[in-house]
This record gives structure tokens, C-alpha cells and sequence, in this order.
């Protein structure tokens, strides 16, 4: 089972309930989830130990259509079960959230997968080549980091391969946007000191693509991290992922960053049409503006101003196309 993965029957508690409710009130502690596999949670208490934790059979009843119970960076109230092994009573509740529809949602049931908690900023990382710089891929990333109001980055890696006018047209496409835009290599340390300084005070979320170097990034970052990276560059295996588990790793005192597997699919969950426009930033001087018609999808109709821009270079065609693209997507 992946690390995101928190599916499917569990015994109902690994620890001794009775004897749980007799301990004292000493043995709970807050602790921070920092990795999740299969059911085991690693949570680390103050003291910086890292417990190995299951979690309350309570809990798990109450996840709704949530498919994960609990997600990296969750903070939670753990009873000691011994001096490494704990229950997780208690999910505190989160500052923040990162979400995709569960790949195993059914047709008629779809259900959602919360894959990061009480992040401060993501950092969307993708690569110029190799694999090759989608703009309908990122701009899933960026739409759903959008909707939860995320702050976010753009991360160009592996620029010592790359070709300087692809570069220029990512440059282009994503300008009008406002996000950040950093170029990196861990091969040239291009762009590697202005991301530690970015992330300093956050608690910050490497995602993206298989291959693109996130976990590279983050080794650059914190040396004795020591992750596992793709032995050679060129993924042709598609179904090669070389981070399985998502972590949670210390970068300093005040700031940490997760490390999460490239994801094969990210769909959107709970994102509707009307609300799709306002999450491209660079939409929202032309849809305030208003368009012709009241209802206008903006993308066809005649006295559209978000066409408009498009047609004026206010709005890069790949971004509109990728629009169009997730709008069939949204819920109507
Ligand atoms: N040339 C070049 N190669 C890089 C760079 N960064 C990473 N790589 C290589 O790209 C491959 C993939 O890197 P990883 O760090 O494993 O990628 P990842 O995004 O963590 O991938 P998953 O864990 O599968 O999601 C490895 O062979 C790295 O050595 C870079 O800046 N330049
Ligand atoms: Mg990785
Ligand atoms: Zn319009």
C-alpha cells in the first residue's frame, strides 16, 4: 500500500483499549504526523523521538467521504502504548489542506483523498525536459493549490539540460499569473540558496510529477536526508515512482518540507465551473470586468473579455486551454 493510501480494513486497535483508559494523563502527547504507510503513522513528539502509531478505531468511523484519515503534516494527540508505539486519539484540527479526488472514487460516489495537512506554502515542482514541462499538468497542481488558497511557487528544475527559448516560453506562459517563478538545478546548485530562503518559516510541500527532481531538490536542501532519487534520468517506465512514501523531513527549527511521491492522477474534487475562472489568477481583472452574457463560461462565447485578453496576450493560450480542459472536468 502507498503512503497515501490509508484504505481498507484495519483491526480495530492495535493497543489495549482498557488499559489505555487507565493511563495517566501524562502519556498523551501532541505529536506531527511525518511519515504514513499502510496504516502506520510515524508522529514525532516534542522531544523529537518519532513514534510508530496506529490510529483509534473511533476515528477511522469518522472520516466521511475522506478516504484518508489522516495525512503528512496532521497534528494529533497520541497515547503511548509503550516507549515507541502509540495511539492516535485525535486529530487537532488543520490550519490547511491539500486535496485531489480519490483515484478510488466510484462514478456515482466520488470521494476525497486529503494528501497534505497545515502546509504553509506549496511549491510546485516540475521539470523544463525530462520528463518534458506540461502545462495542462501543472495547472492541476496550481488550480487545486489555488482553491485552498494556498500561497505557491512554480519550481523550474533540471535548467542545466535545459534548451534557453522552452525556457523563455514557460517564463511567458506563467508571468501573468503572479506566482513565483525559480529556476533550479541540483546539478549546477542553480536557484538551490533563493529556495532555502523561500521556505524558511514554512512548513512547505515539494509536489508534482514523477521525475522532476523533488526529491533531488530537497536532498540539495537537507544533505543528511539521504532520499532515495532515480538512479538515471530519462523515465521511460511512466509507472516508475521513485518516492513511495510522502515525509515530512526538519530543515531548520522554524521550517520543514514534505517530500510526496509523484502522483499518477490528480483530479479535482468539489471544484465547480463558477468557481474554476477565479482560481487562474490572471483571469480576474477580465471576469470582474464582466463579459457580455452573465453566464459566460469563457470559453466561446461572443463579448468574452477572458477571450479577449487571450486574443490581446494577457492570457497565455496554454493556460486558457488548460482551462477548458478542467472545466469538462468541474462539477456543473
Ligand atoms: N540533469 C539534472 N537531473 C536532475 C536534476 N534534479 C534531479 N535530477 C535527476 O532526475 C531524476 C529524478 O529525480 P528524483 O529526485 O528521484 O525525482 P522525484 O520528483 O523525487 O520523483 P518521484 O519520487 O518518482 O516522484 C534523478 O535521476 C535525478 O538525479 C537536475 O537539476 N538536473
Ligand atoms: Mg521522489
Ligand atoms: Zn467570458
Amino acid at each position: 500500500m502507498k503512503g497515501w493510501q490509508i484504505e481498507g480494513s484495519m483491526p480495530d486497535s492495535l493497543g489495549h483499549p482498557d488499559l489505555n483508559i487507565a493511563l495517566p494523563a501524562s502519556q498523551i502527547e501532541e505529536g506531527l504526523v511525518v511519515r504514513s504507510e499502510g496504516g502506520y503513522y510515524s508522529v514525532r513528539v516534542s522531544s523529537g523521538k518519532v513514534i510508530r502509531s496506529t490510529i483509534r478505531g473511533r476515528l477511522r468511523r469518522a472520516r466521511g467521504d475522506d478516504t484518508s484519515l489522516l495525512a503528512l503534516g496532521d497534528r494529533v494527540r497520541l497515547r503511548w502504548t509503550s516507549d515507541v508505539d502509540g495511539v492516535i486519539e485525535e486529530r487537532l484540527e488543520r490550519s490547511t489542506e491539500f486535496a485531489r479526488r480519490s483515484p478510488s472514487s466510484g462514478r456515482h460516489h466520488v470521494q476525497r483523498q486529503v494528501l497534505l495537512a497545515n502546509v504553509s506554502f506549496l511549491l510546485v515542482v516540475a521539470s523544463v525536459v525530462q520528463p518534458e514541462f506540461k502545462v495542462s499538468r501543472t495547472d492541476r497542481y496550481l488550480v487545486i493549490a489555488e482553491d485552498e488558497e494556498l500561497p505557491l511557487a512554480l519550481i523550474l528544475n533540471k535548467m542545466d539540460l535545459a534548451d534557453p527559448d522552452a525556457c523563455a516560453h514557460i517564463t511567458a506562459v506563467y508571468t501573468p499569473t503572479g506566482y513565483p517563478i525559480l529556476a533550479t538545478s541540483t546539478v549546477t546548485g542553480e536557484g538551490i540558496l533563493t529556495l532555502r530562503s523561500m521556505l524558511h518559516g514554512h512548513t512547505s510541500a515539494f509536489i508534482g510529477p514523477s521525475g522532476v527532481g523533488k526529491s533531488s531538490l530537497i536532498n540539495a536542501l537537507i544533505p543528511a536526508a539521504d532520499l532515495r532519487i532515480a538512479q538515471i534520468n530519462v523515465s521511460l517506465d511512466r509507472g516508475r515512482h521513485t518516492t513511495t512514501v510522502g515525509r515530512l523531513l526538519e530543515l531548520d527549527e522554524q521550517s520543514w518540507i514534505a517530500d510526496t511521491p509523484g502522483l499518477r492522477e490528480i483530479g479535482l474534487y468539489g471544484i465547480s465551473r463558477q468557481r474554476l475562472p477565479w482560481l487562474f489568477p490572471e483571469f480576474r481583472p477580465a471576469i470582474e470586468a464582466g463579459c457580455r452574457f452573465s453566464g459566460c463560461t469563457h470559453r466561446s462565447e461572443p463579448g468574452c473579455r477572458v477571450l479577449a485578453a487571450v486574443v490581446r496576450g494577457d492570457i497565455a493560450r496554454e493556460r486558457h486551454g488548460s482551462y477548458a480542459r478542467l472545466w469538462n472536468e468541474a462539477e456543473s
